[in-house]
C-alpha cells in the first residue's frame, strides 16, 4: 500500500478533486471509480501526478495506507449509499469515509451513524466551488467525528483555497453539521443571485443602460463593498455578446432559471426550524416562477400599473439600488446564519459562525470581502442573536435603508417584481417593530380554537369564553 488517501468517483468533481490532492508535496492518490473507462482517461491525461488507479474496491482498500482515507465523489443518494457499502465490505475499524458530494444532511446523520456501527468513521463533508474549485481550491465544510479530523485535517488543508493566509475548511461539527452548512451556503447563493438580477433588472427598465453598459456598473460596485465573485462574474455574463445573433447573450438566453434542489432543502429546514429565511425562500420561488412558461404566457395580459418605471435621475437610481442590493444582502447573511443556529440548537451541533463566515471567504460561489465583517461580528459577540444588529451592519443598514425604501416602493409602483429586495425590507422592519400583529393572530387562534394567548401585564396562559360571555378565564398552556 502505497497511497495516503483515495477517490472513488472519477467525473469532473472527482477527477479534479483527485488532481488537487496529487499535486500537493507528499500526497499519493488512489483513484477508483466503477466504469474504468474513466480511471483510464484520468491516468492518460495526467502523467504527472501520482495516481495509484485501482479497479475493484478489494484493489483500492489494498492501495491505501491506514487508516484509510477515501473520498466519494459521486452522485448524490442512492450512488452514494451503494459505494459507502462497497467500502464498508473491504475497509476496516479506523479508517475513514469522507462522502464530498452534495448530500442532504439528514441523509448524512443517517449515514455517519450506520457505519459508526462498523467502527470505521464516516465524514461528511460540503465541498463548494464547482469544477474550478475542487482542482484549485474549494472551500470544505466537513463534519463527523473530532477522530476522523485529526487524520483528515491536515489533507484537507492542503487542497482547500486559502483566504488572507488561512486555509477554506473548518471542522464544522459532528456527523450532518458539514453538509447543512454547505446546504444553507447554497440558499444564500440563491438569495445574493436574484438579488443581483433584481438590481439589474430595474438598472435597465430605471435606465435604458444596455447589457455591456450595465457590466460597467457592476465592475465598478466590485471595487467597493459589495465586491465578491458573484458580482464579478455578473459584469462577465451581461459583457458577453453572442456570436450566432450578435444581441448581448443575456438577452437571447431563455428566462427560466433552473436549480438542483439545495435552495429548496434550505427553506424545507428552515420551515421545519421555524427560522425566517425569506430572502432565501422568495429566490427559490423566484426560480419556480420563471420556469412556469404555460403559467406565464396566461397571465401577461394581467392589468399592471398606468405608469411604467420612470427615473429622473440615472445615477441617483443607481446608486439607490446599490444601497438596496447592499441591504437586502445584509439580510440574506443574517438569516442563513440564523439558521445555522437553529440547526445546530436543534442537532447539537457545536458551530463557531465566525469560523464558517471565514471559510467561505475564497473557493466556494459566495466568497466576498464582506464576509470578514460577519467574522468581525462574531468573533465580537459569539452568541449574537441576530447577525444584522452588530454594530458594522447596522451602520450599513442605516445607511442604506432610505434608498431600500424608494427602491422597493418605486418597483411596486411601476409594477417591477423585486421579490428579494421587498421581502427583505419587510423582515427587516418586521424585526423592528415594538409591536407586531400577532397579537392579533393570537386573537384569532383563540376564537376559533381555544389556542389560548399570554398577556402583556401579567404571566400566566389565557382563553376568552368567545362563545359565552367572553370574559377571560386562566387556561391550561397549551403549547
Ligand atoms: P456526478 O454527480 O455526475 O456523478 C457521476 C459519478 O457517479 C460517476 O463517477 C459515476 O460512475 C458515479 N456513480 C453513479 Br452515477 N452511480 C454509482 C454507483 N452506483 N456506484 C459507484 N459510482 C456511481 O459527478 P460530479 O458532477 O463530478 O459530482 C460529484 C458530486 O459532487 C455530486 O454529489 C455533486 O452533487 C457534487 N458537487 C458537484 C458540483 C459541480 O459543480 N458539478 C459542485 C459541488 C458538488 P460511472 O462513471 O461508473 O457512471
Amino acid at each position: 500500500a502505497t497511497a495516503n488517501i483515495g477517490v472513488v468517483g472519477l467525473a469532473v468533481m472527482g477527477s479534479n478533486l483527485a488532481r488537487n490532492l496529487a499535486s500537493r508535496e507528499g500526497n499519493t492518490v488512489a483513484v477508483f471509480n466503477r466504469s474504468r473507462s474513466k480511471t483510464d482517461e484520468l491516468i492518460e491525461a495526467h502523467p504527472e501526478a501520482e495516481f495509484v488507479p485501482a479497479f475493484s474496491y478489494e484493489q483500492f482498500a489494498a492501495s491505501l495506507t491506514k487508516p484509510r482515507t477515501a473520498v466519494i465523489m459521486v452522485k448524490a443518494g442512492r450512488p452514494t449509499d451503494a459505494v459507502i457499502d462497497s467500502l464498508i465490505e473491504v475497509f476496516e475499524p479506523g479508517d475513514i469515509i469522507v462522502d464530498g458530494g452534495n448530500a442532504l444532511f439528514t441523509d448524512t446523520i443517517r449515514r455517519e451513524k450506520a457505519v459508526r456501527e462498523t467502527g470505521i468513521n464516516f465524514v461528511g463533508a460540503g465541498i463548494s466551488g464547482g469544477e474550478e474549485g475542487a482542482l484549485n481550491g474549494p472551500s470544505i465544510m466537513p463534519g463527523g467525528s473530532d477522530e476522523s479530523w485529526v487524520t483528515l485535517g491536515p489533507i484537507l488543508r492542503s487542497i482547500a483555497a486559502v483566504a488572507e493566509g488561512e486555509p477554506c475548511v473548518t471542522h464544522v461539527g459532528h456527523d450532518g453539521a458539514g453538509h447543512f452548512v454547505k446546504m444553507v451556503h447554497n440558499g444564500i447563493e440563491y438569495a445574493d443571485m436574484q438579488l443581483i438580477a433584481e438590481a439589474y433588472d430595474l438598472i435597465r427598465r430605471g435606465t435604458g443602460k444596455t447589457p455591456a453598459e450595465i457590466a460597467e456598473v457592476f465592475a465598478e460596485w466590485n471595487r467597493g463593498e459589495l465586491e465578491s465573485y458573484l458580482i464579478e462574474i455578473t459584469a462577465e455574463v451581461l459583457r458577453q455578446t453572442d456570436a450566432a445573433t450578435g444581441q448581448p447573450l443575456v438577452d437571447v438566453i431563455l428566462d427560466q432559471a433552473g436549480a438542483k434542489g439545495t435552495g429548496a432543502w434550505t427553506v424545507q429546514t428552515a420551515l421545519s426550524l421555524g427560522v425566517p429565511v425569506s430572502g432565501i425562500a422568495e429566490a427559490t420561488f423566484a426560480r419556480s416562477l420563471s420556469s412556469h412558461p404555460e403559467q406565464r404566457e396566461v397571465s401577461t395580459g394581467l392589468p399592471g400599473p398606468a405608469e411604467g418605471l420612470q427615473v429622473e435621475d440615472p445615477d441617483a437610481f443607481i446608486e439607490d439600488v446599490r444601497l438596496a442590493l447592499y441591504a437586502s444582502k445584509i439580510v440574506a447573511y443574517s438569516q442563513g446564519f440564523d439558521e445555522i443556529r437553529a440547526g445546530a440548537a436543534e442537532y447539537d451541533w457545536t458551530i463557531d459562525l465566525g469560523a464558517v463566515s471565514k471559510i467561505w471567504r475564497a473557493g466556494c460561489i459566495i466568497r466576498a470581502q464582506f464576509l470578514n465583517r460577519i467574522a468581525d461580528a462574531y468573533d465580537a459577540q459569539p452568541d449574537l442573536p441576530v447577525l444584522l444588529t452588530a454594530p458594522y451592519f447596522v451602520e450599513a443598514l442605516g445607511r442604506a435603508q432610505a434608498a431600500w425604501r424608494r427602491i422597493v416602493s418605486t418597483s411596486a409602483h411601476s409594477g417591477i417584481p423585486a421579490p428579494a429586495f421587498s421581502s427583505s425590507l419587510a423582515y427587516y422592519d418586521g424585526l423592528r417593530a415594538e409591536r407586531l400583529p400577532a397579537a392579533l393572530i393570537q386573537g384569532q387562534r383563540d376564537f376559533f380554537g381555544a389556542h389560548t394567548y399570554k398577556r402583556i401585564d401579567k404571566p400566566g396562559t389565557f382563553h376568552t369564553l368567545w362563545s359565552g360571555d367572553r370574559t377571560e378565564i386562566e387556561a391550561e398552556d397549551t403549547h
